[in-house]
C-alpha cells in the first residue's frame, strides 16, 4: 500500500517526469540522469505523493521504443531517485520486462496506458504486488485521434475498467491495489473528454476503485483555448481540470505542474471545510 496523500483529505499527487530524448534522457548519459533525478527531488519537495517515470512517448505519431531502450532510458533514473529518496515510485510502460526491471529497482506501482492487455502482463503485476493503474485507451498510440467513435463514451469507458479490474483481481491482484483511469486525451475528442470528466463521480461510484485522472496540459485544453499551442501555456486549464475532478472525487492527480497543482489543492480544500 502507498503511504497517505500528503495534502490532508486531497488527491494524490503524481508528479510526470519524462524520460525521453526530448526532455531528459537518450539512454543513461550521467549529466541526463543527474537532471532527471534532480527533477523527481523537486517535484517530491514541491509536494508530489508519485513520481510517474515514463521513459515510452504515447503521443500520437511517436515511434515505438525498442524495450532495451526503453529499460536503459527508465531504470538509471528509478535507481538513482532509489538512492536519494523514499518517495513513491510509478513506472509508465506497457511492457513486462520493463514492468518488472523497474519494480526490481524500487517502483510500486504500475501505470500502464494499455491496462495490463499485453501478454503475462497480469500474472507480472500479481506476482510482484504493486499498486496498478488500469487506463483506457481507444486504439492504439500512433492512430489513436484518427477518428475516435463511441456509442457512449461514459458507458464503453466504464465497461473496458470494469473488464480489466475483474481480470485483475481474476489473475490474483487485490482490489485495493486496483486504480481505474479514464485516460483523458486517448482516443477522444473534447466532447468525450469532458463527458468523461464529468463522468468521474459515478466512474468512481458504480466501480468502487480508486480513480486517477490525467489532464495536465493535454490538447484538449488547446482546443478550448485555441491560443494555448505550446502545451506550457496549459496551466490554468489543467488546474481548473484538476480540480473538478478532485471536487467528483477523484483520488490522484498526474500533473507536469506539482507547486501550482498542491497549491490550489489547498485553497480548493480550505473552501470546501472553510478553514485552511
Ligand atoms: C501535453 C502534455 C500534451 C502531455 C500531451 C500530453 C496519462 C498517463 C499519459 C493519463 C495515466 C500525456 C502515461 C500523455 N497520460 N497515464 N500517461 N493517465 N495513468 N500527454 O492520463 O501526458 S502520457
Amino acid at each position: 500500500m502507498i503511504a497517505p496523500p500528503k495534502i490532508e483529505r486531497g488527491p494524490w499527487i503524481m508528479g510526470i517526469l519524462n524520460v525521453t530524448p526530448d526532455s531528459f534522457s537518450d539512454g543513461g548519459r550521467h549529466a541526463d540522469v543527474r537532471a532527471a533525478v534532480d527533477a523527481a527531488l523537486r517535484m517530491e519537495s514541491e509536494g508530489a505523493d508519485v513520481i510517474d517515470v515514463g521513459g515510452e512517448s504515447t503521443r500520437p505519431g511517436a515511434a515505438p521504443v525498442p524495450v532495451a531502450e526503453e529499460i536503459a532510458r527508465v531504470l538509471p533514473v528509478i535507481e538513482g531517485i532509489r538512492r536519494r529518496s523514499g518517495v513513491t515510485i510509478s513506472i509508465d510502460t506497457m511492457k513486462p520486462a520493463v514492468a518488472r526491471e523497474a519494480m526490481d529497482a524500487g517502483a510500486t506501482i504500475w501505470n500502464d496506458v494499455n491496462a495490463l492487455r499485453e501478454e503475462t502482463a497480469l500474472e507480472l503485476a500479481a506476482d510482484m504486488g504493486c499498486d496498478v493503474v488500469l487506463m483506457h485507451m481507444q486504439g492504439e498510440p500512433r492512430t489513436m485521434q484518427a477518428n475516435p467513435k463511441y456509442d457512449d463514451v461514459v458507458a464503453d469507458v466504464m465497461a473496458f475498467l470494469r473488464a480489466r479490474a475483474h481480470a485483475a483481481m481474476q489473475a490474483g491482484i487485490a482490489a485495493e491495489k486496483i486504480w481505474i483511469d479514464p485516460g483523458i486525451g486517448f482516443g477522444k475528442t473534447l466532447a468525450h473528454n469532458l463527458a468523461l470528466t464529468r463522468a468521474v463521480g459515478a466512474l468512481k461510484e458504480e466501480t468502487g476503485f480508486k480513480l486517477l485522472y490525467g489532464a495536465s496540459r493535454k490538447s484538449f485544453i488547446g482546443r478550448i483555448d485555441p491560443a494555448a499551442t505550446d502545451a506550457r501555456e496549459r496551466l490554468g486549464g489543467s488546474l481548473a481540470a484538476a480540480i473538478r475532478a478532485v471536487s467528483l472525487g477523484a483520488d490522484m492527480l498526474r500533473v507536469h505542474d506539482v507547486r501550482e497543482t498542491v497549491q490550489a489543492m489547498r485553497v480548493w480544500r480550505a473552501m470546501e471545510e472553510g478553514a485552511a
